[in-house]
């Protein structure tokens, strides 16, 4: 942002002559970010921060989940994870119904599997089988959650 900024304080001196060109050449680099991104699929890659297992909070802030799983995540492996829901609140969400979705944004393309829940395990914990990675990079791996509590979804950034 700092270069567009930069590039918009050249603009105004722009207005001297002379500094015209300097200008429209800077305008041109600033212009040329967003196409730089949509070659990767139009979408920027988040913070650091913005990845791991969690604690997340889902989108609209009604539940907290977290990703466990007994072995580190690997690629090419078909593998079974846990997502630990809690509410707001911090209590477990027992009773939900969850639905798995995900895929590389930057690549265009979902998983390579169908992950599901497949079974309750109690405290807010549910066993997600068939999870794979095909390729290493950046993948969302996303959670839509319904329980009384409403429907709401989380999504994991996770670099595989
Ligand atoms: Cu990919």
């Amino acid at each position: 942002m700092t270069g567009v900024r930069s590039a918009a304080r050249v603009l105004r001196q722009a207005a001297l002559p002379g500094r015209a060109a300097v200008a429209m050449a800077l305008f041109a680099l600033a212009a040329c970010n967003p196409l730089m991104k949509m070659r990767h699929g139009g979408v920027e890659r988040p913070a650091a921060t913005e990845f791991g297992l969690g604690p997340r909070a889902s989108a609209g802030g009604t539940y907290v989940a977290s990703l466990e799983s007994t072995q580190p995540l690997k690629l090419r492996r078909m593998q079974t994870v846990e997502l630990v829901v809690r509410n707001a609140h911090g209590a477990p969400v027992e009773d939900a119904s969850i639905f798995v979705d995900g895929g590389m944004p930057e690549h265009g393309h979902g998983l390579p599997t169908a992950p599901r829940v497949t079974k309750r395990l109690g405290e807010g914990a549910y066993q997600v089988e068939g999870v794979k990675f095909n390729m290493g990079g950046w993948w969302e791996l996303k959670f839509l959650i319904t329980s009384a509590a409403g429907t709401d979804s989380v999504t994991f950034n996770l670099d595989l």
